[in-house]
């Protein structure tokens, strides 16, 4: 059988770094536009979107903080626009769903299950005269307290709000037990093969980012789902690259961006998510991968199509 091609993901600013912590890291409307299109040039055909305060870099769930660069990112590439329903951690699955509602996005994530979510050790990086904007300090720190919430209720409710939308999910699993409750929520009807799951790893209160763990998270999920899944693996921070090279090659799917890490390599920060985007592919192609086109994405993935999307 021809060996799959890799599709890149590209998560271009999430909810967990904050902007002091890199140059960097895009919040305002400007360049979350600038660097997701950079980014689907350098060859991500999934773009992972959350939205900031354009002021601030606040994480934003407000579908108006969306507003400004959606389109643009639609108008200059054919990249698969995925929209985060994970959004800021601590929020109600209502307020995190209302975005990828709204905007009927062709693919969206589904956080697997409840969990600690913490980086509340990054804050003893920085002295309080460092922090750019006041919400960033306490944010972070503070984190050690999060529950994020993705109960059972929770996920039903995101898929029967979502399901009029023919949206794919990208299941998000932080640790093997969030495997289990993917295929439970399969058997009761939520949601319907082939599924793409995404290998969370290296999380504070989820898996760590080691090989013996892809490989159990990979079994895990050969025994549930049979071929009736594809895969991604996103490691958190310096991991991020190593791992996602182990993934390509395990026949996966990989996500970069600096929502997930900040750096290019151990050490050292990126310049930007395209950055990234370039190093990971350059490692597949040259170990004789070749990445999936949008397009190519879509078909694999089974995706609506990007014309049928409310943005
Ligand atoms: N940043 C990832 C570890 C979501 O957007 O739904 C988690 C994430 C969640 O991507
Ligand atoms: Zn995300």
């Amino acid at each position: 059988m021809a060996k799959q091609k890799t599709i890149i993901t590209c998560a271009v600013t999430g909810a967990i770094h904050t902007p002091t912590m890199s140059d960097a890291l895009p919040y305002t409307y400007d360049d979350i536009a600038q660097q997701a299109i950079e980014a689907a040039e350098a060859g991500a055909s999934i773009l992972h979107m959350h939205a900031r305060d354009n002021e601030t870099g606040a994480p934003s769930v407000d579908p108006k903080d969306f507003v400004p660069f959606l389109p643009r990112i639609k108008q200059a590439t054919d990249a698969v626009v995925n929209i985060s329903t994970g959004g800021s951690l601590t929020l109600s699955i209502q307020d995190r769903i209302r975005p990828a509602a709204t905007f009927s996005a062709e693919m969206c994530s589904m956080n697997m299950g409840s969990m600690n979510f913490s980086f509340h050790p990054l804050a003893d990086r920085y002295k309080d005269d460092d922090w750019k904007f006041d919400w960033e300090k306490n944010y972070v720190a503070n984190s050690d307290g999060n529950i994020f919430r993705n109960t059972f209720r929770d996920i039903k409710e995101a898929a029967e709000t979502l399901a009029p939308h023919n949206i794919k999910f990208e299941h998000e699993c932080y640790d093997v037990g969030h495997l289990y409750n993917l295929k439970f929520c399969m058997e009761i009807g939520l949601f319907k093969a082939p599924i793409f799951i995404q290998f969370v790893m290296g999380i504070l209160g989820g898996i760590g980012a080691d090989l013996e763990n892809l490989v159990f998270m990979k079994k895990t999920a050969d025994k549930l789902f049979g071929d009736s899944y594809r895969w991604s693996i996103l490691a958190a921070g310096a991991a991020q690259i190593p791992m996602a090279t182990s993934a390509s090659q395990l026949g996966g799917n990989v996500r970069v961006g600096l929502e997930d890490s900040l750096f290019i390599q151990r050490g050292k920060l990126a310049e930007s998510n395209a950055q990234q985007v370039t190093k990971i592919r350059r490692i597949v192609e040259e170990l004789g991968g070749e990445v999936a086109t949008p397009d190519e994405a879509r078909e694999i993935l089974d995706l609506k199509g990007g014309g049928r999307v409310a943005f």
